[in-house]
């Protein structure tokens, strides 16, 4: 009898245990919370583990993550934080009535993984970075101790138990809720940080553009149902970036530097200066390198912008191929990512740009606000630096930007693509004629055709609708005649300098994907 009620007794103290372990944790997270919401946001521990995490995930994970979970990647990896820190908890709370101090001490070793991870960001600053991690493992690491001592073993008898284990329950209780009210307060000073920001991009007018876009032509747009959009709204353009938390960065503080090799002339531009510029506004699609064949991470936007290459200029930087002495223009957002480009791509005349709006708005928040690179012709993460605020010129010899530490190429000039948006995969559609339809790109060199094959049959040319220019997407269409079975359809397009895409399949890891885009469909 006396065995089997100890072992009970020791059961439920495990179980309080692990309890106070989960009100340690919580009550850890709230409190840097609340260090981040006055020293930092983006220092919070979630985040910056988060992002530790996304700087080392090896390229395969973060492609697998991006094609698994798509844009819901940064939810799901932030969700696997709490999670992993939860088991933990319960786990070093289930030891605590026992271990009192090397539990607590457990709690304390993670702020302390907290603050090296907030360390290695490429954005951290300093010390205050550790701040929130710290503060919040000191105060886990108290909690659970002070909580475990209410559920550690006592010699009274087991009438007191009751009484011991209620003190316990009020405790934990009082604990999360105030615990609760810290980590709300830290949310509110967090959130407020960022009002200046919104304040900033609500009240800014877009000046005209002293260079307009070409209205965009009748036919640009093919009137098929399920094809995508020639110009792609805002909340629909795809997002891929490897920030936790979106910068909020307030235009009015903002400033962009030009400085590094073969810069004469340094300048740091304020918003103000770069909008009495003179202005440009074009069509540009942009892309992903991490986009599969037949892939959702392509999108075209009327962009509003500065002319990169003169501020270049400018400030005396000459290309390659003039005798200049950088080769790579490496862009660094307010969140420590870097971006390399070619500066004799970005000065060859094509329409780089520093842009400001995008489809008549100032860029959205998650898409760089308040100024970010656009570069027609190459993949994103070697030109569209988001949330940018320094320009360093250099060399490929002698800097590696984020994506290029992590095994991706150096230079990425867009492939080549087709795409079929309708009929989906596996779509019933009726015998008879069917509108097969997509888009295909090839930026900066534009496309000129585009084919459609039936199983194994010949490629057939489909109808290309009008190419509002080289640096978007173009609208295809083909009407099949469907019959009865299952059918492959296929499509391949050809550039403006004859090439068609290669038939060969690679994955995105280095440079982009390739192959051609097929679908299978069943005609009832
Ligand atoms: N600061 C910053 N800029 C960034 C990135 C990033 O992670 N951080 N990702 C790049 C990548 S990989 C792409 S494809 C484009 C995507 O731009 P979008 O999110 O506006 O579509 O932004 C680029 N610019
Ligand atoms: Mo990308």
């Amino acid at each position: 009898m006396q065995g089997v009620s100890s072992f009970r007794t020791t059961l439920s103290r495990t179980a309080l245990g692990a309890l106070a372990g989960l009100v340690a944790a919580f009550t850890a997270l709230s409190v840097a919370e609340l260090a981040a919401g006055l020293v930092r946001p983006a220092a919070g521990p979630v985040t910056v583990v988060g992002g530790a995490v996304i700087d080392r995930t090896p390229a395969a994970v973060k492609d697998f993550a991006i094609r698994t979970f798509g844009e819901n990647d940064k939810v799901v990896l932030q969700l696997g934080i709490l999670a992993v820190l939860a088991v933990i908890a319960i786990a070093l709370g289930a030891l605590a009535p026992r271990h009192r101090s090397a539990a607590a001490a457990g709690i304390l070793l993670f702020g302390i993984v907290g603050a090296a991870a907030a360390l290695s960001r490429p954005d951290a600053t300093g010390i205050a970075d550790a701040l929130p991690s710290m503060a919040g493992g000191a105060a886990g690491a108290l909690t659970l101790y002070f909580l475990a001592s209410k559920a550690a073993p006592s010699s009274a008898p087991s009438s007191a138990d009751d009484l011991s284990r209620r003190g316990f329950l009020v405790a934990a209780g009082t604990t999360a809720v105030v615990a609760g009210s810290v980590g709300g307060l830290g949310r509110f000073l967090s959130g407020r940080q960022g009002q200046g920001a919104v304040a900033s991009r609500d009240g800014l007018v877009l000046p005209k553009p002293a260079s307009p876009a070409r209205a965009v032509a009748p036919g640009v747009q093919l009137k098929v149902p399920g094809i995508s959009p020639f110009t792609t709204p805002n909340r629909d353009f795809y997002r891929v970036d490897t920030a936790l938390n979106v910068p909020r960065v307030d235009a009015a503080t903002w400033r962009l530097r030009i400085g590094g090799k073969g810069v004469t002339r340094p300048r740091t531009y304020t918003l103000d200066e770069l909008l009495a510029r003179p202005l440009i506004e074009r069509d540009i699609t942009l892309t992903c390198v991490s986009n599969e064949v037949g892939g959702p991470y392509v999108g075209t936007a009327r962009w509003l912008g500065v002319p990169l290459a003169d501020l270049l200029q400018e400030a005396g930087v000459r290309p390659p191929s003039q005798g200049g002495t950088a080769d790579q223009l490496v862009a660094r957002s307010v969140d420590g990512m870097t971006l390399g480009s070619p500066v004799e791509d970005v000065m060859d005349g094509r329409d780089a740009m520093l842009a400001v709006g995008m489809n008549g708005e100032p860029l959205p928040f998650d898409h760089g606000f308040p100024v970010r690179m656009v570069v027609p012709g190459l993949y994103g993460y070697v030109s569209a630096c988001k949330w940018i605020t320094d320009i360093e010129l250099t060399t490929f010899d002698a800097y590696d930007p984020y994506w290029v530490k992590r095994k991706w190429a150096r230079r990425a000039p867009i492939k080549t693509q087709a795409r079929i948006d309708t009929p989906k995969p596996f779509a019933g559609p009726a015998a008879g004629t069917v509108l097969v339809a997509g888009v295909a790109w090839a930026q900066h060199r534009g496309i000129t055709r585009v084919e459609v094959r039936i199983d194994d049959g010949p490629w057939r040319d489909a109808d290309l609708a009008p190419q509002a220019t080289a640096d978007t997407w173009r609208q295809w269409s083909y009407p099949w005649r469907a019959t009865t079975g299952g059918h492959t359809i296929t499509v391949r397009a050809t550039d403006g300098t004859g090439q068609t895409q290669t038939e060969q399949r690679t994955p995105t890891i280095p440079d982009g994907a390739s192959g051609r885009h097929s679908v299978f469909v069943t005609v009832p």
